[in-house]
C-alpha cells in the first residue's frame, strides 16, 4: 500500500517540533517575548513618552516573574489608568447592543456582576480569571508582550489565554495596534466564558501542539481572523466576536458599515491571506457559528503533518498523545 509506505517514511524524517505536555511547561514562555512594540509605529504615543514606558515595565515585570499555580499579580491602577479604561467603557458599551454578537452580549452584564466590569475602574484579571473558569475551564496567565504564534497557540491546547495588563496610553483611547488590558478585558475575556467559542479556541490551540511552523503561521492567520478581528451570521445580522474589534471604538463600527470586504470564513482560504497589523482590516471573515467554525478548522487540521492525535486531560492538565490520528 503506497500510501502507508509513504506516511511511514514521512514521519521517519519529520521531526515533530517541541511541545508543552504539562500546564508548568508554560512556565517557560515567560521570558520569551518577542516584540515589546518595538516595531509598532515611531509615533505610537506610548513610545516616545518615559513615564508611561516606565509604567509599563513595572507591570509587566510581574508577569516575568509568575510561575503556574501562584495567584494573578493584582495591578494597582492609577486614577488616570482608570479614567483611560473608562473612557474606553464608556463608548464601546454604546456600540455592544447593535455591533457585538448574542453572545458577547450575554455574558457582559455576568462580568458587570461578578468581576467588577462597569466604568470606574479597571478589572482584575484574578477576578476574571475564576470566572472564566467557572463557566468553561479557561484560565489566564499574565504576560510581558507579544509571544510567538506557537507559544501563544500552543497554551490554548491547555485552555490558557496569556493577558497583559498594562494600559493602552491615555492618548490613544479608540484603537492600539497592540494589546492591553481593554483589549482583553473587553475583546477576549467575554467570549471565553462561552462554550461554544471557548472550545473553538481550544481546537486550535490543540492543532497547533507539534504543528510545523508553516502550519503555525496558518493557524495563527486563521487565529487573526476569527479569535481577533472574526465577525458572524446572527439571524439577518452580521455582527463581531473578534476581540481586536470590540475593544476598538473605531475599527467596530467601521468593520459594520459598508467600507471593508466581508467574505465567508473557510480555513484553507483564510489561512493563507495576508493582513495589516497597524491599521483597519480591509477584509474580515463572516462565520456561521462557533460550533461551525471548531468542525472547520478540526477537519482542516487533519492536513496537517503530525503523525499523532492528542488529546487534552483537563483532570491532571496534561496532554495525552494518541496513537491513531
Ligand atoms: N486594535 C485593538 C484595540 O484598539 O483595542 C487592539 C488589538 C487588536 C489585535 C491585536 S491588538
Ligand atoms: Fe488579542
Amino acid at each position: 500500500d503506497v500510501k502507508t509506505l509513504t506516511h511511514e517514511a514521512n514521519t521517519a524524517t519529520t521531526s515533530v517540533p517541541w511541545f508543552p505536555r504539562k500546564i508548568r511547561d508554560l512556565d517557560t514562555f515567560a521570558e520569551k517575548v518577542l516584540s515589546y512594540g518595538e516595531d509598532l509605529d515611531a509615533d505610537h504615543p506610548g513610545f516616545t513618552d518615559a513615564a508611561y514606558r516606565e509604567r509599563r515595565a513595572h507591570i509587566t515585570e510581574n508577569a516575568r516573574r509568575y510561575r503556574t499555580g501562584m495567584p494573578l499579580p493584582h495591578v494597582e491602577y492609577t486614577p488616570e489608568e482608570h479614567k483611560t479604561w473608562g473612557m474606553v467603557w464608556k463608548e464601546l458599551s454604546q456600540l455592544y447592543p447593535t455591533h457585538a454578537c448574542r453572545e458577547y452580549n450575554y455574558v457582559l452584564p455576568l462580568l458587570v456582576q461578578n468581576c467588577h466590569f462597569g466604568p470606574d475602574r479597571v478589572p482584575q484579571i484574578a477576578d476574571v480569571s475564576s470566572f472564566l473558569r467557572d463557566c468553561t475551564g479557561w484560565t489566564l496567565r499574565p504576560v510581558m508582550g507579544l509571544l510567538s504564534s506557537r507559544d501563544f497557540l500552543n497554551a490554548f491546547a491547555f485552555r490558557v489565554f496569556h493577558s497583559t495588563q498594562y494600559i493602552r496610553h491615555a492618548s490613544s483611547p479608540l484603537y492600539t495596534p497592540e494589546p492591553d488590558c481593554c483589549h482583553e478585558l473587553l475583546g477576549h475575556i467575554p467570549l471565553f466564558a462561552d462554550p461554544d467559542f471557548a472550545d473553538f479556541s481550544h481546537e486550535i490551540g490543540l492543532a497547533s501542539l507539534g504543528a510545523s511552523d508553516e502550519e503555525i503561521e496558518r493557524l495563527a492567520t486563521i487565529y487573526w481572523f476569527t479569535v481577533e478581528f472574526g465577525l458572524c451570521k446572527q439571524g439577518t445580522e452580521v455582527r463581531a466576536y473578534g476581540a481586536g474589534l470590540l475593544s476598538s471604538f473605531g475599527e467596530l463600527s467601521y468593520a459594520l458599515s459598508d467600507k471593508p470586504q466581508r467574505v465567508p470564513f473557510e480555513p484553507s482560504k483564510t489561512a493563507v491571506t495576508a493582513y495589516p497589523i497597524t491599521e483597519y482590516q480591509p477584509l474580515y471573515y463572516v462565520a456561521e457559528s462557533f460550533h461551525h467554525m471548531k468542525e472547520q478548522v478540526r477537519e482542516y487540521a487533519r492536513t496537517f503533518q503530525r503523525p499523532f492525535a492528542v488529546r487534552y486531560n483537563a483532570l491532571s492538565q496534561n496532554i495525552e498523545i494518541l496513537d491513531n490520528r
